[in-house]
């Protein structure tokens, strides 16, 4: 191997995750998941949460969990018997869909007096392309759906990155 080589791989290396990863959001950064009144809401505000982003909330398991709730089980901190709480100390959520999400721990009063509790805003993945020229505009939606996906500008992105890699390799 060449030491170009080496260098296409190293820009490989470090162009591939920026574009082809979703971000991981520890819930609280250093302060992780605990009942101290930390400000989630101050943590989460100027952060942007997209679709297949992952949210890991970390705490000394046994100590709290996360259940996810509706808004009016944030409000008033009681999750509904039937949410299952993440119990692991090390709970990945991805998510899944855009729109309003909100977790609580159900420990104790952890939600109502110390304030462990995050609603965040999820945001679609990528923002709409510009449609192609040649596709009509009443494209049944699962149609819409993929080409949406495959022509999102990070994956344009990714295709030229490749394309350009295997120019110079070549
Ligand atoms: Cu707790």
């Amino acid at each position: 191997m060449t030491s170009n080589h080496l260098i296409i791989l190293a820009v490989i290396a470090i162009v591939l995750p920026t574009i082809a990863v979703a971000t991981e959001y520890i819930v609280g950064d250093s302060n992780q998941w605990k009942n101290n009144n930390f400000d989630y809401q101050g943590w989460a505000k100027d952060k942007v949460f997209r679709v297949g982003d992952v949210l890991v909330f970390k705490y000394a398991a046994g100590k709290h969990n996360v259940v996810k709730v509706d808004g009016a089980s944030f409000k008033s901190c009681v999750a509904p018997a039937e949410n299952e709480p993440l119990t692991s100390g090390d709970d990945k959520i991805t998510l899944a869909s855009p729109g309003k999400k909100w977790y609580i721990c159900g420990v104790g009063s952890h939600c109502a007096s110390g304030g462990q509790k995050l609603a965040i805003e999820v945001v679609a993945d990528a923002p709409a392309p510009a449609p192609w020229p040649e596709t009509p505009t009443t494209l049944a939606p699962p149609t819409t759906n993929s080409a949406y996906t495959i022509l999102s500008p990070a994956y344009q992105v990714f295709v030229s990155v490749v394309v350009a890699i295997a120019a110079i390799i070549m």
